[in-house]
């Protein structure tokens, strides 16, 4: 059955103009994008993204970062999504990522490590409605 994530492409990531790159590596392991948009989160904004992480310590330094510059936010189609996405994603740490990772290949360290993918159909569903209406995705 196919399955929905979200994935973003982060600040760190957009900036050093590697979004087209990632997005090539999307399509080229399967993925349909169904719904696009490129934003600037506000502090606030990013704070409700990430509110299941508020009681850790990196909260503020996480949606500080992640409301530094504009993001890619997209919805991502294919059987079995989530967890293929977290695959092609690679490890939290982008040290620690696997060679071919979009995080091996485009991260820092493991604050700035170029992107996010929901990690649950729960989480799917929570991102996907925080950033996109039914209309705005494809059928
Ligand atoms: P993932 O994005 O791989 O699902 P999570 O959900 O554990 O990882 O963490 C959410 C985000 O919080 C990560 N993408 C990363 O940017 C940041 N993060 C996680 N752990 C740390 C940490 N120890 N220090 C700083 N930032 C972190």
């Amino acid at each position: 059955m196919k399955e929905r994530t979200l994935s973003i492409i982060k600040p760190d990531c957009v900036a050093a103009k590697n979004a087209g790159k990632v997005i090539d590596l999307l399509e080229a392991n399967g993925f349909s994008i169904i719904g696009m948009k490129k934003i600037k989160l506000t502090k606030e904004q990013a704070e409700g993204f990430y509110i299941v992480h508020k009681e850790r310590p990196f909260y503020g330094s996480l949606t500080g970062f992640m409301s530094e510059g504009a993001v890619i936010v997209m919805v991502l189609e294919k059987e079995n999504a989530i967890n293929d996405y977290r695959e092609l994603m690679g490890a939290t740490n982008s040290k620690e990522a696997k060679p071919g990772t979009i995080r091996a290949l485009y991260g820092t360290d493991i604050e700035r490590n170029a992107v996010h993918g929901s990690d649950s159909k729960e989480s799917a569903d929570y991102e996907i409605g925080y950033f996109f209406n039914a209309l705005e995705l494809l059928q």
